[in-house]
């Protein structure tokens, strides 16, 4: 497959959308699902053919609480998977924190790194992604999953998340990593209230700002579940929050960000394309996505081309 390689830069025609592909037993939503590297494959192609523009194939579960994976099981979990879509001529991005997993699945196939920690946990994380030459999705999160929820305190959550990911980026960029490599993340749920989950999402473009491309990672998350939650207070179900999901994707693409990772993957590029849509209808000399996000409350129209996938 002579596909041309995989950048951080923006698409031309929409928002770009990651699938989601948990190969751990005990993710929040998709967790145990596919058993085995074969059936986990199956289901990165069916993400592929709903027009995920890469597959984030993650085997160590991050959810609140959760304790650690070891190494040897993580690589066991994802590298094969990783392959099999790789030979498949499917992109995958890798979801750990750990230099020698994102190493291994590089080497299988992977195109990009989806860090959640942002570079914290493992101090050669920088190394491997220079080496490679990829992109490096750098998140905020505080802590680790076992600790996150007490790190959940901030004065000003939205300057204290681009004030840490910064330092983040600098940290990069100090070890070599190159500018054109990073995509932002705000790590919603992570060491986050849902207050803070709606405040980052509303002041998005403080973290677009930075000027670096942001992915928004807000699919099926519990602060979609306490909005949803029924008369008896308890939280909507996983299952049942995809509309929101979907809002917020959609919000997501009008508030300029590079890209949405998401479980549900036909929803999300039917979204970013109505929004691409609306936009290239606009007045041709608004601002394209590879400007970053517009300033807070200006979601105005874009001169994007709409293409088919
Ligand atoms: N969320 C989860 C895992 N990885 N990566 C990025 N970049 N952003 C996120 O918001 C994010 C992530 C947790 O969700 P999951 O258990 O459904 O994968």
């Amino acid at each position: 497959m002579s596909e041309s390689a995989f950048t951080a830069r923006p698409r031309a025609d929409r928002m770009r959308v990651l699938g989601i592909l948990n190969v751990t037993p005990d993710s929040f939503s998709d967790g145990g699902r596919w058993d085995g590297p074969g059936a986990a494959a199956a289901r990165g192609a069916r993400l592929r053919a709903e027009g995920a523009d890469l597959v984030d194939v993650g085997g160590e579960s991050t959810r609140p609480g959760a304790g650690r994976v070891p190494a040897d099981e993580e690589l066991a979990r994802v590298v094969p998977v990783v392959g099999l879509l790789a030979a498949s001529g499917i992109r995958t991005s890798v979801d750990t924190t750990r230099a020698r997993v994102a190493e291994a699945a590089l080497r299988a196939g992977a195109v990009a790194v989806n860090d959640v920690s942002g570079g914290r946990a493992d101090p050669a994380m920088s190394r491997v992604v220079r080496d490679a030459g990829c992109p490096w999705i750098l998140m905020h999160s505080r802590g680790t999953s076992a600790t996150m929820r007490r790190l959940a305190v901030y004065h000003d959550v939205v300057g204290q998340v681009v004030d840490e990911l910064s330092r983040r980026v600098d940290a990069a960029l100090a070890a070599g990593v190159p500018a054109d490599a990073l995509v932002l993340d705000p790590g919603l749920g992570f060491a986050k209230t849902p207050e803070h989950d709606w405040l980052l999402l509303a002041h998005l473009d403080r973290l677009c700002a930075l000027g670096f491309p942001v992915l928004v990672g807000a699919s099926r998350k519990s602060f979609l579940g306490a909005l949803l939650a029924g008369r008896d207070g308890r939280p909507r179900p996983v299952a049942q929050r995809e509309d929101a999901t979907t809002a917020v994707t959609a919000y997501a693409a009008l508030a300029g960000a590079w890209g949405v990772r998401v479980h549900a993957v036909r929803a999300a590029v039917d979204a970013a394309r109505a929004v691409a849509a609306i936009r290239a209808a606009g007045p041709p000399d608004a601002p394209r996505p590879a400007d970053g996000c517009p300033p807070a409350g200006t979601l105005t129209a874009r001169s994007s081309p709409v293409r088919p996938n």
